[in-house]
């Protein structure tokens, strides 16, 4: 097994709770004296840093929210100051004001080393060629795997987003052995090589997507029409970017660097969940200058894995993402999460794997589902013959999944848009009515 960083990522618990105890107490030192948002939040509730004496006190400290960067618009929560800052990203802020979050050299060094020990899990070495398909501009997906893949000492090509069929045409000319991107770009991607009949011209063998939620389907899908090993990449702005959370060659759940990384999983009251149940991710930074976040309240949910991974590293793990505390829809008092959807819809062979949902009132001002898909060319060449039956099946599918009935679309493939980089899969338009 090779390692990048093997004395911090096979280091035993006791020592990693020790180191974690004395970076969490520095952390909370550096926003107690430099960000006056956290000052007030720590004396309201009447902790300092010097109550730490072990990592469990961590939950009488304060949690941050995304509310809490926005309303801290640009640089409210920086802890040095900006003289000392060399890179800010942003996310897209699509629902309001974006968050804007910087880096020191020093994070952006860690930021780096972080991202060579997960490229190092998944096999990847100076010997690689990697294609580093996502957008690099404020995204933090671009730059934040590009520094990564050069530590390793790969080729790394720059390739952003756009203009499919050159992407493409690059793979096949520079010899390209891993890829990044979201995973709906890696379908279409997939769809288009598939198209052009030039998989097997292809030298991949490895894919790393993550950004937005896939399915294990979506995964097995890729993996085949891609001959690859396809592994799951979590992280968010707040945090740092890409490289939180990484899946090893073992793709059974994603390793958390607990020497940079504090993880915490509670459920909807704020409170510890019981051993191995699923609840919210709550993460706080234990080595970041810039922007050292306490307890970031991420949205996303997932289980803390006990066992430990036969890949030999003994850092904390967590399961795929299983959905956002936010992205559940309620749809007639029923809870549905597109990813459910998503795992219908790739396992029927009539149907592409892009799909949309689309959430309308009915006249009687009941909410109605209807599930948007594109049929397949050879879609007859099966069990089913005709239209109706296709449709018939894939609202049975999902049925017996969501336990809703679905109006199900059938519309030519190709018409459901394809995109570079995170997909809107779900239309909310019951408030617009
Ligand atoms: O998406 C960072 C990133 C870039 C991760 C490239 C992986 C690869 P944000 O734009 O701030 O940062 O979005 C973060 O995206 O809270 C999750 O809801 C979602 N997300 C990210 N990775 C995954 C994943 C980047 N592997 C938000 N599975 C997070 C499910 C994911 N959701």
């Amino acid at each position: 097994m090779r390692y990048w960083q093997p004395k911090y990522e096979t280091m035993k618990k006791e020592e990693l709770t020790q180191l974690q105890l004395k970076r969490l107490k520095k952390t909370a030192a550096a926003v107690y004296q430099n960000v006056p948002f956290y000052r007030e939040k720590f004396n309201k509730l009447d902790v300092g840093p010097d109550n730490i004496s072990s990592v469990d006190d961590i939950c009488e400290l304060p949690m941050t929210f995304k509310t809490d960067m926005r309303d801290n618009y640009p640089f409210g929560l920086f802890a040095v100051p900006n003289n000392e800052i060399v890179r800010i990203h942003a996310s897209s802020g699509t629902s309001g004001k974006p968050t804007v979050v910087g880096y020191t050299h020093n994070d952006i060094e860690n930021w780096s080393e972080l991202m060579a020990r997960n490229l190092t899990m998944v096999g990847l070495d100076n010997n690689d060629v990697f294609q580093n398909a996502v957008n690099y501009g404020l995204f933090t997906g671009g730059l934040g795997f590009h520094y990564g893949v050069e530590r390793i000492g790969a080729m790394t090509i720059p390739s952003g987003t756009g203009n499919t069929c050159r992407q493409l045409e690059m793979m096949m000319d520079f010899g390209v052995t891993a890829v990044h991107c979201t995973p709906s770009y890696a379908l279409y991607l997939a769809e288009t090589a598939n198209e052009m009949g030039i998989v097997d011209k292809l030298s991949l063998k490895v894919g790393c997507f993550g950004a937005e939620p896939w399915s294990s389907n979506t995964r097995k899908q890729l993996e085949k029409s891609l001959d690859i090993k396809a592994y799951d990449s979590y992280g968010l702005s707040e945090l740092m970017g890409p490289g939180i959370a990484f899946e090893c060659e073992q793709q059974d759940g994603l390793h958390i660097w607990g020497d940079h990384f504090f993880v915490e999983v509670l459920d909807q009251n704020g409170e510890q969940v019981s051993e191995g149940e699923k609840g919210e991710l709550v993460i706080t930074s234990l080595t970041k200058e810039a922007l050292p976040v306490i307890r970031y309240r991420t949205g996303d949910i997932t289980r803390l894995l006990e066992s430990e991974c036969s890949c030999g590293r003994t850092t904390p793990r967590i399961s795929r993402l299983l959905g956002r505390v936010d992205d559940m829809l309620i749809v007639r008092g029923i809870n549905v999460f597109p990813s459910q959807i998503e795992d219908v819809i790739v396992r029927i062979p009539e149907i592409t794997e892009h799909f949309q949902v689309i959430l309308d009132r009915n006249v009687k001002m009941l909410d109605e589902i209807t599930v948007k898909v594109e049929l397949e060319e050879n879609a007859f060449t099966g069990e089913l013959k005709d239209l109706a039956s296709v449709r018939r099946h894939v609202e049975n599918e999902l049925k017996s999944v969501l336990n809703i009935r679905t109006n199900v679309e059938l519309v030519e493939r190709g018409t459901i848009p394809r995109t570079e980089g995170k997909s809107k899969k779900v239309i909310d338009r019951r408030n617009a009515l």
